[in-house]
């Protein structure tokens, strides 16, 4: 492991603006139908934005919405129903001064998205979808380009690797320059390395032990680590609700090796982590 200082960089969305020289946290929030039911007192979309604004509260800056699983279990989404799950909350949460992040891998979604008033494309898919890369280009706001191989119901069988980090910088690397080819601005682009897809626990582990080589890629770094399998494994078998302490342990090891942003479920164990770590940074 290696300490690195974080990027000199600023995304600016109107009169909001995020700073890449600091860590950020971006608060999850999956709006599918099993995850905000509360035995119908309140409907879907009022839940959902009481606990975006609560991640605000709790510290987030970017709060990602996304209306599809991406766990290898989960049944495919159509286009139309993943915007009717979307919509109604980007259109909401644009009245709050929060930036909007779409974790979609359709480019009608992020079209509509937009229009409602999201800022940043989160693309576990890395543009991969047909006409992704140029209504990423013709859109012009910043990309989240995550490796992963195959489909998440295909990737489990796709973790052959000579050496999992370099492996992962080659193959992230070619879907940064199909991206930069297609028009996609160099400063709009984030890379996130994609715990947990295509890759098993001692790989994620040995990726977050040399996280600090993304750097060489020379974009801001997103780390995704909130409550994934291998942090409940390394804990002897934690459920996922289990793993909030886990989770921040290992989001702040990939904030000290140049992760920018960490995507979360717990937003306040993790913001509070961040504080810490700036307070000594600047110490
Ligand atoms: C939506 N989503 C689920 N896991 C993710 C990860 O690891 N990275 C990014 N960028 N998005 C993710």
């Amino acid at each position: 492991m290696q300490l690195m200082p974080l990027p000199q960089k600023i995304w600016r969305f109107g009169r909001l603006s995020l700073d890449l020289s600091q860590p950020h946290v971006m608060g999850i929030l999956n709006v599918t139908p099993d995850s905000f039911s509360d035995g119908g007192r309140h409907n879907g979309k009022d839940a959902a934005i009481a606990r975006a604004l609560e991640m605000m509260a709790e510290g987030a800056t970017v709060i990602d919405v996304g209306g599809e699983s991406t766990r290898p279990s989960a049944s495919a989404v159509d286009v139309e129903e993943e915007i009717r799950r979307v919509i109604p909350v980007v259109e909401e949460l644009a009245k709050h001064d929060v930036i909007i992040s779409i974790d979609t891998s359709q480019p009608e979604v992020i079209r509509a998205a937009v229009k409602a008033g999201a800022h940043i494309w989160n693309d576990v898919r890395a543009l991969t979808r047909p006409n992704a890369l140029e209504t990423a280009a013709v859109l012009d706001i910043p990309v989240i380009i995550m490796h992963m191989r195959g489909e998440p119901t295909t990737m489990n069988h796709l973790d052959q690797y000579d050496d999992v980090t370099l492996d992962v910088m080659t193959e992230l690397s070619q879907r940064v320059q199909d991206a930069l080819n297609t028009g996609v601005k160099p400063e709009h682009i984030m890379i996130d390395p994609g715990f947990g897809f295509a890759k098993n626990a001692q790989q994620n582990l040995k990726l977050l032990n040399e996280f600090y080589k993304l750097n060489e890629l020379g974009y801001p770094i997103l780390s995704a680590l909130s409550r994934k399998r291998f942090i409940g494994e390394a804990l002897g078998g934690a459920d996922a609700l289990e793993r909030a302490v886990g989770s921040v342990a290992a989001h702040l090891i990939s904030i000290q090796q140049g992760a920018c942003m960490v995507r979360a479920h717990d937003v306040k164990a993790t913001a509070d982590a961040i504080k810490v770590w700036k307070a000594m940074s600047q110490a």
